[in-house]
């Protein structure tokens, strides 16, 4: 075999495993900034919904606010393996914050890739360094999963679009001061779709009340509300009718950068749990140490042989968390590696990606806080913010029902 056809990386537990000397210190960065900026407030931000800015604008400055957009325009110029490295540290120390951070980061390269050099040297530069934040506004009140069938219109006037409708659920809503707002140009259907950017205190533009959410604490979620609203025909991303398009492809690497969140906190999860299962002791001796635990009913089992297998094995779960976390890591890592070499197959492996790594990683984490016993569903020990942090990654970004559907169509050619 020729050295160039061997896959640089051999993923595993240890999360650097495989990576080049460059992304190990990328990911040591990143874990370094999780551990000592992030995780000591993620309870804190969570508790009291902080949007931490100062601390997402310190991020920014080790070049986490446009990681894969261009240099030339101020992104940090990074590939998709190494952001998606980089959520998954980051992710650590706090998954809401890092799940923002990755969508702002998703609206920076939706700019500089689709949008032109005046629209790069008004935006790219100042979300790179987080002194503007940004949203990103696809779904909307009756839109969701079928979301060519947006309706939020805008009318050409002018030199103007007139924006009328309501986006829902937006990310960073009220806070951000750039909105990536899909819009209908044309007609029914993904071929009538625009992107136009939207700033904020642009008359016409409002924003809802902050959702009430069990988890996403540190950034708010609030609709986005258009009447009447003038956005200058300069702030098109694209041709009139690319929306779409542009839509999808900033969500193909949103979904890995999602399934990244899900698996730092898988990981973080996971070392919490073998650290807990090591000191906890119960029956005289570590939890870790037992191989059986009669924590399930055998009552009405008839067989006795399946009873054995039926009880909960702690040593055997923690193998088979660590092997699907190692499984969602190398599912994500293939899918980066597949953006940032244009693979034919990229939007099938980025659903993939998503849909197997936040289902397999929100499991890991459920099953570490039932390892914390009633410890792990109290707010004092950290697994439980995970676990609701994470579940959300089930249904936006496309939800799993959607990602299965996506894949499906490619497999069976429908
Ligand atoms: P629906 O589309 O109504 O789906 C309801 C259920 O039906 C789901 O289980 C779905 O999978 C299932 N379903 C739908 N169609 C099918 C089908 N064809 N086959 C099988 N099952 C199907 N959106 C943005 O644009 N920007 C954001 O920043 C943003 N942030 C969000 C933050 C949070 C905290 C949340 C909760 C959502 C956010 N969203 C955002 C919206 C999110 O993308 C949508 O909630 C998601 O796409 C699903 O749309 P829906 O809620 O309308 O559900
Ligand atoms: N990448 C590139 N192109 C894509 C694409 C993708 N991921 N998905 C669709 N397209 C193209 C597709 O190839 C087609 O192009 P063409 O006309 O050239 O053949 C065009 O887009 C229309 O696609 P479909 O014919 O598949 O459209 P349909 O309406 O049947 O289904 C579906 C599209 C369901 C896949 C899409 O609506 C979808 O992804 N829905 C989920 C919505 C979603 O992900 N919302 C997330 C909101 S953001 C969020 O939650 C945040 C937290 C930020």
């Amino acid at each position: 075999l020729c050295s160039s056809t061997i896959r640089r990386f051999i993923s595993s537990v240890d999360p650097i495993s495989g990576l080049t000397d460059e992304q190990q210190q990328i990911f040591k960065t990143a874990i370094d900034f999780a551990r000592n900026e992030m995780a000591p407030r993620m309870k804190e931000w969570d508790e009291n919904e902080i949007f931490p800015v100062e601390t997402m604008r310190q991020a920014a400055e080790l070049g986490f606010g446009a990681i894969y957009a261009r240099e030339e325009f101020g992104g940090t110029g990074l590939s998709r393996l190494d952001a998606s490295i980089i959520f998954e540290a980051l992710s650590q120390g706090c998954v809401s914050t890092t799940a923002y951070i990755s969508i702002h980061n998703m609206c920076a390269w939706m700019i500089d890739c689709f949008g032109n050099d005046s629209q790069r040297e008004k935006w790219v530069s100042r979300l790179a360094s987080m002194e503007l934040f940004a949203s990103y506004c696809l779904t909307e009140p009756g839109s969701g999963s079928d979301a060519a069938s947006l309706s939020t219109n805008a009318r050409f006037d002018g030199d103007s679009y007139v924006l009328n409708g309501t986006k829902a659920f937006i990310s960073g809503g009220g806070e951000s001061d750039v909105y990536l707002v899909m819009c209908r140009t044309g007609e029914l259907g993904p071929k009538g779709i625009s992107c136009v950017v939207v700033e904020k205190g642009t008359p016409g533009l409002s924003f809802g009340k902050k959702e009430k959410k069990i988890g996403w604490n540190s950034q708010p979620t609030r609709q986005v509300i258009f009447e009447d609203c003038r956005v200058p025909a300069a702030n098109r991303l694209g041709n009139e009718a690319d929306g779409f398009l542009i839509a999808m492809k900033g969500l193909n690497g949103g979904r890995i950068n999602i399934a990244s969140c899900s698996l730092g906190a898988a990981q973080a999860s996971l070392d919490l749990a073998v650290d807990y299962l090591k000191v906890r002791k119960q029956f005289g001796k570590p939890l870790s140490s037992f191989q059986l635990t009669d924590t399930v009913s055998l009552l009405g089992t008839q067989n006795s042989r399946q009873a054995a297998f039926a009880h909960l094995h702690n040593q055997f779960e923690v193998a088979r968390m660590a092997t699907d976390l190692v499984a969602s890591r190398l599912l994500i890592r293939n899918a980066a590696l597949a953006l940032d070499t244009n693979h034919p197959d990229l939007v099938t492996l980025c659903s993939m990606a998503k849909f197997s790594a936040t289902e397999k990683c929100f499991e890991i984490v459920n099953k570490a806080l039932q390892m914390h016993g009633g410890y792990g569903y109290l707010k004092d020990y950290a697994v439980q913010q995970y676990l609701r942090d994470i579940r959300v990654h089930q249904i936006l970004e496309g939800t799993n029902e959607v990602m299965q559907l996506i894949i499906s169509r490619d497999v069976l050619k429908i």
